[in-house]
Formats: C-alpha cells, structure tokens, sequence
C-alpha cells in the first residue's frame, strides 16, 4: 500500500497537464507537496528521475509516476469512489475522450503561440474542428451528466485558458458549440478547477502568452494582439 505517502507533485505553474493532476488531487481530497520547477532549465535531479523531461511528474516514496493521464489513473484507484464510469466500455471510451482532449490541448497552444495571422488562423480553425465530435457528446453538465469524471478534470485547464483568452481578445473559440459552451462554463466555475492554479493565473497566463516572440526578438501574433488590447 502506498496511499499513507504524501505525493509530490512537480509542477510548472502554467502547465495545463499539470492542472489536470492538481485538479484530480483537490477533488480527491489527497493532500501533496509540490515541488515547481523552471522547465527552460531544468534540475538535473528532475532529469534523473523523469525519462520523458515533463511534468505532471508526481513522487510517491521511492516510485515516480509521469503523463498527466497515468497520474490520475492512480489517483482514482487509490482514491475511491471512481470518477470513472464502471462499465468497461464506458471507461475505455472517456479514456479515449482524455487522450482527444491533450490533442485539443496542443491545437490550442499552437494557435497561442503562433507566429504570424495565418498561422494563427491555422490552428485557431484546427481547434474549433477538434471541438465538432466532443459538441455531440457531452452530456451536461459534465461530460458523463451529472457526475464529475477524469474526462472533465482533462478538459478543464484547456477550458480555463481559453476562456482567458476569449476575454482578452474578443475572441469566441466555441462558435455554435452550445453544449461545449455549457460545460466550458461549468468547469471553469468549479472550485477545485478555480483552486487548482495560483490566484494571479489569469494575470501570468497572459503576461506569458504576451512574452513569446520568436528567435527572441518577433513577438508572435497573439502577442501582438495582446499588447495592442492592454
Ligand atoms: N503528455 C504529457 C504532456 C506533459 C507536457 O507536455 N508537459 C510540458 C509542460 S506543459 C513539459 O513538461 N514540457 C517540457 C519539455 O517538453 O521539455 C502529459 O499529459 O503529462
């Protein structure tokens, strides 16, 4: 048994797979160390002990777990009740809903930093085609109705930016997506999605975004539009 050992979870305090963790453990009631680390330079302690370079990677004693995904797996199973869906089927297929949603999350970030218009527009387009399936899917207001599962905890920090987004830019990335709107909404209220970042997120999210340029000096295109909103 492993449950009695406090998890450290390393972060990144803007990661979005991350949060999907963070989320998990506050919903799970699970209380965690967590360790941030700087992923333009990252310490070669964390090199030695998470093969893949990335975080979420969460600590539990001497065992270290890494991919967002698996993180939570466990965390479920060590945390009953399940947010998953008992029937097999069923289970399988919000896994799969989970893996839709990191794809979503890389459309998304390539649209965020993309470096000029119609790159921008690219992955903008790509995005909103990403959200055609999930729009007849969910159920609402989560995913499965009215139970809380993995697939929302995997959602919401892709939601929450986005939202973020939407707002500074005047944007809507759901267009015509009624039950996506519905769910984007629900989740981004929740406490536990709410609680799962630093209060000034919203304020460091968008600094970042505004900060990104290429070859260090061209500031990307949502960069621009950023800096000419404030
Ligand atoms: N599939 C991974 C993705 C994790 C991921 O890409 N994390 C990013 C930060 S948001 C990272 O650690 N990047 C560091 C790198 O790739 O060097 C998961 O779901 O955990």
């Amino acid at each position: 048994m492993t449950t009695h050992i406090k998890p450290e979870l390393i972060s990144f305090d803007l990661c979005p797979f991350v949060q999907r963790s963070v989320i998990t453990l506050i919903e799970k009631d699970v209380e965690f160390d967590v360790t941030y680390i700087d992923l333009a330079n990252k310490p070669q302690w964390f090199l030695d002990i998470s093969p893949l370079g990335k975080v979420p990677t969460l600590r539990i004693g001497d065992r270290v777990l890494f991919e967002s995904a698996v993180i939570n797996e466990y965390l479920d199973e060590v945390n009953p009740p399940s947010f998953h869906p008992a029937d097999p089927l069923e289970k399988a297929h919000n896994r799969s809903w989970i893996e839709v949603g990191s794809n979503q999350i890389m459309n998304a970030f390539r649209m965020m930093i993309a470096q000029t218009e119609p790159d921008y527009e690219t992955h903008r387009k790509a995005t909103i085609a990403g959200f055609r399936q999930v729009e007849y899917l969910v159920q609402g207001p989560f995913f499965n109705g009215p139970k809380f599962s993995l697939v929302d905890a995997a959602w919401a920090p892709l939601f929450a930016r986005l939202a973020l987004l939407e707002r500074a830019l005047g944007e809507d990335y759901l267009p015509g997506y009624s039950n996506l709107r519905v769910w984007a909404d629900r989740l981004v209220k929740r406490e536990s999605v709410i609680h799962s970042v630093p209060e000034n997120f919203g304020e460091k999210f968008l600094n970042y975004l505004k900060a990104k340029t290429y070859q260090g000096n061209t500031p990307g295109y949502v960069a621009q539009r950023l800096a000419e909103a404030s």
